[in-house]
This record gives structure tokens, sequence and C-alpha cells, in this order.
């Protein structure tokens, strides 16, 4: 059983709340895409950004929703409790629930979340309600009507109020047309396989989504550590491991959604300056790995970002293999922008899918600790 998208929207747009910020998940795709085609939604970078922009409208006398994940919840809870708790601003969240019920029966990254999400906003001393349907077990869960008096309940007492969304609680919205990508850019595919014929013996760190299945895909290395949780930190594990092997390259394949989640880890490596890190950046336009809804680096100069950071080599023009050539050669750090279509319906299984997290872990390390050949990959 599940809730058709368009009758919680309108049940919320009943409640007042007429504009949505976040970042997405697939389990709120249906809600993310009416508000969005409504022109009533602005992506954040991050949860914690959305959860101030709504505490900014509410402000303001115009509030609206926050949907995210509660791999997000993290994000979230700094301006949830020093912000929104310590002023008395009443914002309603809505947050899908990974690994919950049955944290085996997800994804590994979303086990400790998936059990702790309730207990946490139980701590916090946040109301909440869970959203029947889906996922959740008989008889645990509210109907969509319920979930919003408790949320009314919460503002009218100037708490935040969230409402949990279980695995397939919510049904898609009626329309699931994207916009037509440039046929003439080149793919995810494309630039992960140019990547990884080029990178050896270096250490290579992926990105939570789409890019770290595509790097299992392409090529299952021990020197690669897939980075399926903690989005928007691959760049700063780079920065770490760089710092710990300096004699080894090391090379981030990074998302545009995941580089902008923490923008400043990027400031972070260029003041860092490690000369054996290379930055890859695959911008697609969108957060492809949860139904490619927009994010926000369309109107993005990535040459003036990547300057302005201080990164030593820029390459964010010229084919993929000129760019990636151009990038691995020159001084380092070095930022790389790869523009690409998305191809949403190319999904692979992750590499969590053979084996578990730790194991994959303790591969790399092991990898990580052995010295590259001087031959091929070594150090500039
Ligand atoms: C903190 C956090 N928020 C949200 C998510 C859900 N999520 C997983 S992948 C992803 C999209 C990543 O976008 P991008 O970095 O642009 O890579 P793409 O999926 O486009 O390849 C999101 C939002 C998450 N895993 N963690």
């Amino acid at each position: 059983m599940s809730v058709p998208a368009a009758e919680l929207v309108d049940a919320l747009r009943a409640a007042g709340l007429d504009r949505a910020t976040g970042v997405p998940c697939g389990h709120l795709a249906g809600p993310w895409q009416l508000y969005d085609r409504a022109g009533d939604l602005g992506p954040a970078a991050d949860e914690g950004a959305a959860l101030a922009i709504a505490a900014g409208w509410e402000l303001g006398g115009r509030p609206g929703v926050v949907l995210c994940q509660n791999s997000g919840f993290g994000n979230l809870v700094n301006p949830l409790t020093s912000l929104v708790l310590a002023c008395g601003i009443p914002v309603t969240v809505l947050m899908s629930l990974r690994g919950w019920p049955d944290p085996a029966g997800d994804e590994q990254q979303h086990a400790t979340m998936g059990t702790a999400t309730t207990a946490m906003l139980d701590a916090l001393q946040v109301p909440h309600a869970v959203l029947a349907g889906g996922a959740a077990p008989e008889g645990v869960g509210l109907p969509v009507g319920d979930v919003l008096d408790r949320a009314a309940r919460a503002r009218a007492q100037r708490l935040p109020f969230v409402g949990l969304v279980p695995r397939g609680a919510l049904g898609p919205a009626a329309d699931a047309s994207r916009p037509e990508p440039d046929p003439r850019a080149p793919t995810r595919a494309r630039a992960v396989a140019a990547l990884l014929d080029r990178v050896d013996e270096d250490l290579l760190v992926t990105t939570t989504g789409y890019l770290s299945r595509q790097a299992h895909h392409e090529r299952d290395r021990d020197r690669t550590f897939y980075m399926q949780g903690s989005m928007g930190h691959a760049a700063a594990i780079g920065l770490g491991l760089a710092g710990a092997r300096p004699q080894q390259r090391v090379v981030v394949l990074d998302g545009d959604g995941a580089l902008l989640m923490h923008l400043g880890t990027a400031a972070t490596v260029a003041a860092q300056a490690p000369p054996n890190l290379v930055h890859v950046v695959v911008d697609n336009g969108c957060y492809e790995s949860t139904g490619a809804q927009r994010s926000t680096s369309g109107h993005l100069d990535w040459a003036a970002l990547g300057r302005g950071l201080g990164y030593a080599t820029v390459v964010t023009d010229g084919g993929v293999d000129e760019a990636l050539d151009a990038a691995l050669s020159g001084p380092g750090p070095a930022l790389c922008v790869l523009r690409v279509r998305p191809t949403p319906d190319e999904v692979y299984p992750r590499a969590s899918s053979g084996s578990g997290l730790p194991e994959l872990t303790e591969r790399f390390r092991a990898a990580a600790g052995r010295p590259a050949s001087v031959t091929t990959g070594g150090p500039r």
C-alpha cells in the first residue's frame, strides 16, 4: 500500500506548506517532482542548509517543507538543535527511512542510522511520526492525515516535526518525464572508464551512488575505496590519504552534488595543497543516483571556482581523455571537471553487493600500504 504523491503534496499545501527544499531521496521522488514541477522547489546543498532555509521561510511567514533521507539526519542535527529547537521555529521535515525496519534488508551503509533514527528524534525531543504503508510493518505508522495533524500540533507549540517515510510508502509522481539530455555529451560510463584506464596503481576514492557502482563495474581494484555512504566526504578521505601516503598519487572521483554538499572541503584541499591529489568531478547537473533530480551545479563556473579555491591545476574543458591527461600530468592538487549527460537507467550493483564494507575496507587498507611500483602510476 502506498499513498499517491499528489495526495501527500495536496495535504501539505493545504497545511500551508507551499514550498519545498532538501536533498533528494528516491523514496521521496514523487513529492520532490511535484513541488519542482510547480516551481516551488529549490534543492539545498545539504540537509542542514535545507532546515535553515525552511527556518528562514518560517521566519518570513511563508512556511515550507524539508525533504530528505535519514542518511542526512547527521547534517541536520546542528541547526535542528541549536537553531530550530533553541529558537522555537516550527519547521516540518519529511525524512525517508533507509535501513528500517530491517537494517539487514537495506544497503549496509544505512544500517546504523536506520536503527537509530527514531531513538535520536526521541533523545532530541523532536515530535515525529511514521507514515503507514510500504516497508512499515503491519499496524505500524499513521495515515497521511494523522501525520499532518501531529505536524500541526507541533507547529502550534513552536516545535519542529519529522514525518518518517518508509520505503515504498509514497507513490511516484504521475508523470515521471525527464528533460532530454544533450546526446553529444559523454556518459558517466565513458568518463569512469577513461579514468580507470589511467589510474593504474594510484589510490582511488569513489563517491556515493552511481559513480562508485560504475567504477566497480568498469574495473574492480583493491586500490579503490568505494565510499558508499558519507555523501560529500570523498575529497576529505582523499586529502587524508594523500597526507598519509605522500609517495602515492590519490585520485578522488566525485559527483557535482556530493562536492557541493561539502564544498568547504575543496577549499581545504587547495589550502593544504597536497601535490599528489587529483580531484575528478563528474558533473551531470543532477543527483542521478536518487532519480536525476537537478542539482545546483547548473549555473556554476567550475573554472572560476577551481581557480578561486586555489587548485594548482584546473581543467574544465575539452574531451574526457584530454581533460584527464591534463589533470593527471599537471601540478597537484588538480581539479578536473567532466561534464556528462545523465544515464539514470544504466545502473550496476554496488561494490558491497558481493562483500561486506569492512572486508572491502581491509582489502583497500592492505593495498594502500603496499608501495606503488616505480614504473607505473607513481608519484610525480
Ligand atoms: C547525507 C546524504 N544525503 C542524501 C543522500 C542520498 N543520496 C545518495 S547518492 C545521492 C546523489 C549524489 O549526487 P551526485 O554527487 O551529483 O552524484 P550522481 O548521483 O549524480 O552520480 C544522494 C542525494 C545520502 N546518501 N547522504
